[in-house]
């Protein structure tokens, strides 16, 4: 079961197949003491890129996950599937439809790959993604108050605070943190240092770090050293 596994993980780069990234580096992810690699982006994202980046990971033992987030860059071939909820969005199309759309189009499909919701709560009101999904900003008690659906209404298996770009607020991390008891807690946005990455992972089950691959890659590859003292 994934989520059985996913308890044991504490970090995910996630790589953004619109940008691109040399070999060497694209070798440190692969070599860093990271745990997975998602592969997932908001913009200009082609099943094209998808696959060769996928491609170009074949050689790694760590698990490759897509994050979808367009149907026509649905690739087979990865070891787990990604499906974000938007839960602030504004859109019931972001939360409902495109899922539904999916499922009569990709549902035989799914009932072989093995997937992840993921509830998404997105709090960076300068970030593509908070635009393109016509989101609202949460306080602190609508991020808890979404927590407490995604684990008990939805019971999604994931609930990710989403700063993309901009590193977060640690209370509103602790404070749902403190809401969950079986959802597992993502946190991504921002971190760019070992300091953020252990801030963010005292509270949150899994940090995802991406920005930060593609402009300082040693200093991504720190990131992955939160277990170090
Ligand atoms: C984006 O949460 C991830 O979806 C990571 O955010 O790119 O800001 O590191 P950054």
């Amino acid at each position: 079961m994934l989520k059985e596994k996913m308890k044991s993980w504490k970090h995910i780069f996630k790589l953004d197949p619109a940008k691109s990234i040399n070999d060497a580096d694209l070798n440190k992810i692969k070599q860093s003491q990271t745990d997975a690699l998602i592969i997932g982006g908001t913009d200009n994202i082609e099943a094209t890129d998808v696959i060769d980046l996928l491609l170009r990971l074949t050689d790694t033992s760590l698990p490759v996950i897509l994050e979808v987030s367009t149907m026509k860059a649905i690739v087979p071939g990865f070891d787990f599937y990604f499906i974000p909820l938007v839960l602030n969005s504004q859109d019931k199309k972001w939360m409902m439809d495109i899922h539904h759309h999916a499922i009569k189009e990709y549902k035989e499909y799914l009932d072989y790959a093995d997937y992840f919701l993921e509830g998404y709560c997105i709090f960076n009101e300068d970030a593509k993604v908070f635009k393109k999904t016509n989101c609202k900003k949460p306080t602190t008690e609508d991020a808890v108050a979404y927590a407490y659906m995604a684990e008990n209404f939805f019971k999604l298996p994931s609930f990710y605070i989403e700063y993309s770009g901009k590193y977060g607020d640690v209370d509103i991390v602790k404070a749902v943190k403190a809401e969950l008891k079986e959802t597992l807690l993502f946190y991504g946005g921002g971190i760019k240092t070992l300091h953020e990455a252990k801030e963010m992972s005292a509270y949150a089950d899994v940090i995802i770090v991406g920005n930060v691959i593609y402009e300082n890659i040693d200093q991504a590859i720190e990131t992955t050293k939160i277990n170090e003292k």
